[in-house]
């Protein structure tokens, strides 16, 4: 079922009702905020200016700096007594990045939600889980108001307590898990630890999964443990939280609610927009934003954007699995280093499971790269000389695709740190 007409719109139709969104939104902040005001005027652009799409690229981009250094509601667009609601993305320092909602930002939201959760297979017959945190993370409350609006059931049961989580699941017959990746993977080793098979003892059937990246291996795994469908969705709280773009059950790209989101892909390093197709750093300018209208938001979320219609019949645009944050990048010894590539080569063995560390430090003024993975529970490797030639194997491909030369530590299933909400797979100790 596709929930919206929007979402199956010719491009031209589409392309018509952006344009008139864009030039209101424009107006709006040029209006209400005095920190776009400002940027624009330093580019002499007015808001006549902007009178087609091509036009975007006149306006300023705006990032996660400029909502701290306006904290906490520096960039908000209309008067504090229109805002019903707040939420707060965690910093790890600092203050955290305040978002803020109208009432009719919070319907919008629902309604953005109720897309993505139906062109992932969710029907009014589904009990839905929701396992993120209730809190200042948008995660849970996004998908709350969103499942309830397109009918669906929600048991409301927050983070944590991953014993109770399952007694529930079963007892509610559940059908529907949404969390990130890494907490459906950690709460299916608990379920195993207690007897429970959650492929023939629960109901789970789907999965809605977020907040997080996640290589397919990890859906693969994922899709065998609980007998479920694992999709995935992608939002930021910025522009809204969950809802930016979600997968149908074709799996084939998360589909972008473009009349609600404008995306432009840039090169990080000059800003150049790139041609659709080109792989860079996703840009995404709200169409339909009261509270917090933000222009050309730099998300440093890396991905790739398809045009052509999906066989689901949307014709919305289709991003590419993040493969990674422009701002991630790590530098070891000199050389450049992303997380995902280290967990892109780490999947390629069927050996090794899906849970891993990256640990930077410095000795001596000189950096040190540790990679900690752990075995898969479901092999046994049956000889020493198996391990040692799986230990080459994994250290020349990672030599190969890093061009470091990192220790590798192979432990023992269920030896790291397991997450309850978004997983840190880092740490840089220097
Ligand atoms: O994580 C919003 C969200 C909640 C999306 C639940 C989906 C489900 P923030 O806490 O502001 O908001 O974090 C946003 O998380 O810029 C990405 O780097 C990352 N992220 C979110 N979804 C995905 C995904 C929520 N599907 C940041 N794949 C974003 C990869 C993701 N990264």
């Amino acid at each position: 079922m596709i929930w919206s007409n929007e979402e199956s719109l010719s491009r031209s139709e589409l392309e018509k009702i952006q344009v008139e969104k864009l030039k209101d939104t424009v107006a709006h902040v040029y209006q209400n905020v005095e920190f776009f005001r400002n940027k624009m005027q330093n580019l002499n652009v007015r808001p006549e200016d902007v009178k087609t799409l091509d036009d975007l690229k006149k306006l300023p981009f705006s990032t996660k700096e400029d909502l701290r250094v306006n904290y906490p509601f520096g960039l908000f667009a209309v008067p504090e007594n229109k805002v019903v609601r707040l939420h707060a993305s965690s910093g790890t320092t600092g203050k955290p990045t305040v978002v803020g909602y109208t009432q009719k930002d919070i319907d919008n939201w629902s309604e953005l939600i109720a897309r993505i959760v139906t062109m992932a297979g969710a029907t009014v017959d589904d009990k839905v889980q929701i396992a993120f945190k209730y809190g200042l993370f948008t995660g849970a409350f996004g998908l709350h108001y969103g499942l309830e609006k397109a009918g669906i059931c929600v048991i409301p049961t927050s983070s944590g307590n991953t014993e109770k989580q399952l007694m529930l699941m079963k007892d509610f017959g559940t059908t529907i898990l949404v969390s990130t990746p890494s907490y459906a993977l950690h709460m299916g080793e608990i379920a195993h630890s207690l007897g429970i098979d959650p492929k023939t003892d629960l109901k789970i059937r789907l999965g809605l999964f977020g907040g997080e990246g996640s290589s397919e291996a990890t859906r693969e795994k994922i899709q065998k443990v609980w007998g479920m469908l694992a999709t995935e969705n992608y939002g930021l709280s910025e522009l809204i939280g969950p809802g930016v773009a979600g997968e149908c059950t074709h799996l084939n790209g998360m589909h972008i609610s473009e009349d609600f989101f404008l995306p432009e892909i840039i090169n990080p390093k000059t800003g150049e927009v790139l041609p659709p197709g080109e792989k860079g750093e996703l840009v995404i300018t709200t169409l339909n934003k009261e509270a917090l209208p933000l222009i050309r938001y730099r998300t440093r979320d890396i991905t790739r954007l398809f045009y052509e219609p999906c066989s689901c019949g949307r014709t919305t645009v289709r991003m590419e699995k993040i493969s990674g944050r422009s701002d991630d990048m790590l530098i070891v010894k000199g050389v450049n280093l992303f997380p995902t590539q280290v967990e892109e080569v780490l999947s390629k063995f069927d050996a090794l499971g899906p849970h891993y560390e990256i640990v930077i430090e410095k000795h001596n003024y000189l950096d040190s790269l540790e990679i900690k993975v752990e075995l898969n529970e479901d092999l046994s490797i049956d000889s020493y000389q198996e391990f040692e030639r799986l230990e080459q194997n994994i250290k020349h491909e990672l030599r190969v695709v890093l061009g470091l030369e990192p220790k590798l530590n192979i432990v023992n299933p269920r030896t790291l740190q397991r997450f309850e909400g978004k997983a840190k797979r880092v740490y840089d100790l220097r």
